[in-house]
């Protein structure tokens, strides 16, 4: 039994009753006998205006869309739940993080920023984090991104930015991707853009699974406690799962075999009660360090080093329930910054004051009026009492004064007394100046935390953004392009410059970058990232075909599966079943022709003489187990199974005499010589599908 929800109470007294029987209808409740064939004169003549039937169904199905996001289109949700470890009354009121026992419930909806509704899941770019938490003191929603920082630090650059990603106006090319010269041309010429930008051409931005991603809520918030003592503070969402990517080459083909391959993720793993998991965490700065820093923290374009403030865990969000209707909650709900609770505010971060206006105003036009917080998905869980009723799609009968103050209507709603602690009270935050349009000195440094996030990665992790810096600029028609963000670069890491000029045919300029270059922040790195050790939700290919053993791979499974809670998929070259060592039916979960290696995380070739064989004659089979190879994958053999690993010859493995059991640096596991359980090789394979890559192995991106 599930702990009780108000949200999924709330949910299910706005179940539409479709009946489960009876017939069919109008939408005035008039019963239909026929729904196939218009109302015409005679079995070929013209159909006439009278066929209301007609005419309704028509109609309805005409205005069926709503405008898309103008960003963020492309979405996949879920509801869940928050709770925090402990009380966090010292810093903030808010009453969502005060009790561990409390649970408050949440939806979060991820997404692509660039591409519209129906683009690719994995291509390059910024994810959407935003949280909606239904708490007892009204909604708070946190809407953050998997990158720590942005793009532009004032809202009022917003419009030009996305105006520059998005698809180019004449004609509406690329969908879904940076790597063009609006884009391009912005970033050169808009230094403040270049933090991101790096962010962007790292691994962060091709998320292997929304549960495997961080998120941030970017800004510098400021939390309030009972005394009215603010404290600055950064939200930080933390995967249990721990951090994990594609490489690029497979997130391109990931776009033909499955555009859906996030969002199908999310929904499995829910389904099969795989429930994804975030730990919440906080960078608390008293107000009096405001200034110790030597970058502004109103500047949403940096971070603050978790070595410098650490992440405090306060938390665990986990979601467990998927929507039942994708547009009535998904795509309906409706997310705005300035939906804050006691205990949490704002700060003079100007691009959050930006946000703070254009989330209610897009959902006014996106949601058809003003009335949207009506939607199911978008109520908060506590009443809602005051006088803001007509409009489009008022869907209650209010009754009573509609104005304040009033004493027909009782006097109700009464505003609280100004005693009563549960009313939302701003910071009274003192401020003094003049009007003016004008950055402030302490934003203008664009280069240092560049070279922070570049100096802060391991090899492989350079060598990717230097092939994503390549591809982006080389799609870039102007070299004109090209030459000034390499000039932007030089001034980051002449390094990096000088690898990407060489690839994208621009002469490399003098060296410029600054010293002393900031010393690295290990945080930042996927190497530290990596998770618990666990192997929960990996999805495991196993390729076999008749004559498999199957007691060994029995016991295989078990260690995989049962202990490690990994998701094994048998592929075979047909559906249904191969014959086993004792030519008994093995089911067979997948047909290869329908799968890839790149949807998957590992793979594995089990023994039986004969299986291997046939693998190793299946073109299919040896593509898939290359192309694992080359994305880094883990590669398993057991027996027979190893051989034919050792048999394709992958560049530097030597699979006979190293397949000891023990995890290779390349992640290539055998049990060929040792002689070991397969129990033994299960857990030696565990360790190396953990480590989810190995990147001894190049190229890797080719
Ligand atoms: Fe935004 C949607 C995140 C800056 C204006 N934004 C949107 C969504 C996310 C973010 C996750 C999708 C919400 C959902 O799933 O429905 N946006 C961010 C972050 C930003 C940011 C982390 C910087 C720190 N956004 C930003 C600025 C503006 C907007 C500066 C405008 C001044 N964002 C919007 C919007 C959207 C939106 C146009 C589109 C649809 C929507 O709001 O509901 O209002």
């Amino acid at each position: 039994m599930r702990p009780e929800d108000p949200k999924q109470r709330q949910r299910d007294a706005h179940r539409a009753d479709d009946p489960a029987s009876g017939p069919l209808t109008t939408d005035q409740g008039v019963v239909v006998d026929h729904t196939d064939d218009s109302l015409a004169v005679g079995e070929r003549g013209p159909t006439l205006l009278e066929d209301f039937h007609f005419r309704e169904k028509i109609t309805r199905f005409d205005h069926e869309r709503i405008p898309e996001r103008v960003v963020h289109a492309r979405g996949a949700g879920a509801y869940g739940f928050f709770e925090p470890y402990h009380s966090c009354a010292e810093f903030t009121k808010a009453a969502f993080l005060q009790d561990p026992s409390v649970r408050t419930p949440v939806f979060v909806r991820f997404s692509t920023v660039q591409g519209p509704r129906g683009s690719a899941d994995t291509v390059r770019d910024v994810r959407g984090f935003a949280t909606k938490f239904y708490t007892s003191e009204g909604n708070y929603d946190l809407v953050g991104n998997n990158f720590p920082v942005f793009f532009i630090q004032d809202g009022i650059k917003f419009p030009d930015f996305v105006h520059a990603v998005k698809p180019e106006p004449h004609n509406e090319i690329p969908t879904g991707q940076s790597a063009h010269d609006t884009l391009w041309d912005f970033v050169s010429l808009q230094p403040e853009t270049l933090h991101t930008v790096f962010w962007l051409m790292s691994d962060r931005a091709i998320p292997r699974s929304y549960r495997t991603m961080q998120g941030f809520g970017v800004h510098t918030f400021r939390f309030v406690n009972a005394e009215g003592r603010g404290t600055f503070v950064k939200f930080h969402w933390k995967p249990k799962l721990g951090l994990h990517s594609l490489v690029w080459d497979e997130a391109q083909e990931i776009q033909g075999r499955d555009p859906d391959y996030n969002r199908r993720d999310l929904w499995d793993m829910i389904e099969a009660g795989h429930y994804p998991e975030w730990e919440f965490g906080v960078q608390l700065v008293p107000e009096e360090d405001e200034h110790a820093f030597d970058f502004d923290l109103l500047d949403p374009t940096k971070i603050i080093p978790e070595e410098q403030v650490p992440v405090r865990p306060i938390g665990r969000m986990v979601l467990d329930r998927n929507p039942d209707n994708f547009f009535a909650e998904t795509e309906q709900i409706a997310f705005h910054t300035a939906n804050v609770v006691p205990g949490i505010d704002f700060t003079n971060d100007p691009l959050l004051q930006a946000r703070n206006f254009s989330y209610l105003d897009t959902q006014l036009i996106r949601l058809g009026g003003p009335n949207f917080a009506q939607l199911p998905v978008n109520r908060p869980v506590v009443p809602v009492r005051n006088n803001q009723r007509d409009g489009y799609h008022q869907s209650r009968i209010h009754s009573g004064t509609n104005y304040s103050e009033n004493s027909l209507g009782g006097g109700c709603p009464a505003v609280a007394g100004t005693a009563d602690p549960s009313a939302f009270r701003h910071l009274q935050e003192r401020v003094d100046g003049r009007k003016i349009r004008k950055r402030s000195a302490s934003f203008q440094d664009h280069w240092t935390q560049p070279a922070l996030f570049w100096r802060s990665m391991s090899d492989w992790e350079k060598q990717h953004m230097i092939d994503a810096f390549r591809f982006e600029l080389g799609k870039c028609v102007s070299m004109r392009v090209r030459e000034r963000t390499v000039e932007q670069l030089t001034l980051v890491d002449h390094d990096l410059a000088a690898a990407v000029a060489e690839g994208i045919g621009v002469d490399l300029p003098e060296r410029r970058d600054a010293t002393p270059q900031p010393a690295p922040s290990p945080a930042l790195s996927f190497e530290n990232m990596k998770g618990d050790g666990s192997i929960a939700t990996r999805q495991i290919a196993v390729l076999v075909a008749d004559g498999v053993d199957s007691a060994q791979l029995a016991a295989v499974r078990d260690v995989l599966e049962t202990a490690g809670g990994a998701v094994v998929d048998e592929l075979a070259a047909h559906d249904g079943n191969v014959r086993d060592t004792d030519g008994a039916a093995h089911p067979v979960n997948r047909a290869l022709p329908t799968v890839a290696s790149v949807l998957y995380d590992a793979v594995l070739v089990p023994g039986g003489p004969d299986s291997a064989l046939s693998v190793a004659a299946d073109d299919a089979a040896v593509r898939f187990i290359r192309n694992a190879y080359r994305h880094g994958k883990p590669i398993g053999g057991l027996g027979a199974g190893a051989g034919v690993i050792g048999g394709l010859a992958l560049d530097g493995i030597r699979v006979a005499g190293e397949g000891d059991g023990t995890v290779s640096d390349r992640g290539v596991v055998t049990d060929l010589t040792s002689g070991g359980s397969p129990e033994d090789f299960g857990r030696a394979f565990t360790e190396a599908v953990a480590a989810h890559r190995h990147w001894g192995r190049e190229p890797v991106n080719g």
